[in-house]
């Protein structure tokens, strides 16, 4: 092969989880617009949606990107919904106290059913509420609970769109480096 040859296209899945109407499934059509396939997954009561980004000029990743939706509750579903995921992003809502102790819950299941470490960015959404509501959750809490679990933290609204894109392009970025680290691994390894 030379250098016509094309490569493949990286796919990624990327999951979305946390507790219930912190805004999971509306980061995910903000995010996609309008240029997504919705299939509905019986079997586990779960949307997944694809979106093919550029993460730099000229290149380009797929995203298979699994919702929880209303199986939030259902946890003996969770085993098959984390499968082969290789990032995940983890939300909490911003206007919600409670969210943020549940959402602690949720990495720290998803720590145990996923067998290797995967790039995950903490989303504390609903960002637009602060100025109305205040500031109800310590920032640099959020902050120093991400640092301690190896996350990046992200606010963001799914609302105006604040930060939405970002978020799925630092995860993205992160993934990309993970596999191209475990690319070079394997290669020194043969
Ligand atoms: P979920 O998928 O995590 O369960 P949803 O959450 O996406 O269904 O959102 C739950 C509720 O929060 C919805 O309101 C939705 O409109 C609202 N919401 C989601 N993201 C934001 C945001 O960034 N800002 C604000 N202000 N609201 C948001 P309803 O009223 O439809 O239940
Ligand atoms: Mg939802």
């Amino acid at each position: 092969m030379g250098n016509n040859s094309t490569a493949t296209q990286l796919s990624f899945k990327v999951i979305i989880i946390g507790p219930g109407a912190v805004g999971k499934t509306s980061l995910l059509n903000r995010f996609i617009h309008n240029e997504f396939t919705l299939k509905y997954k019986l079997t586990i009561g779960v949307d997944f949606l694809t979106k093919t980004i550029e993460y730099a000029p000229e290149k380009f990743v797929k995203l298979h990107i699994w919702d929880i939706g209303g199986q939030e509750k259902f946890k003996f579903l969770h085993r098959s919904f984390y499968e082969g995921a290789f990032g995940a992003l983890v939300v909490f809502d911003l206007s919600r106290h409670q969210t943020f102790s549940n959402m602690k819950e949720w990495l720290s299941e998803m720590r145990s059913l996923v067998i290797n470490d995967i790039p995950s960015i903490i989303i504390g959404n609903k960002s637009d509420l602060i100025p109305e509501i205040g500031q109800i959750i310590d920032r640099s809490e959020v902050e120093e609970y991400a640092k301690k679990e190896g996350c990046l933290y992200i606010e963001t609204s799914a609302k105006n769109g604040d930060n939405v894109e970002k978020a799925f392009l630092e995860l993205t970025t992160r993934m990309t480096k993970k596999m191209g680290k475990l690319v070079s691994k394997s290669k020194e390894e043969s």
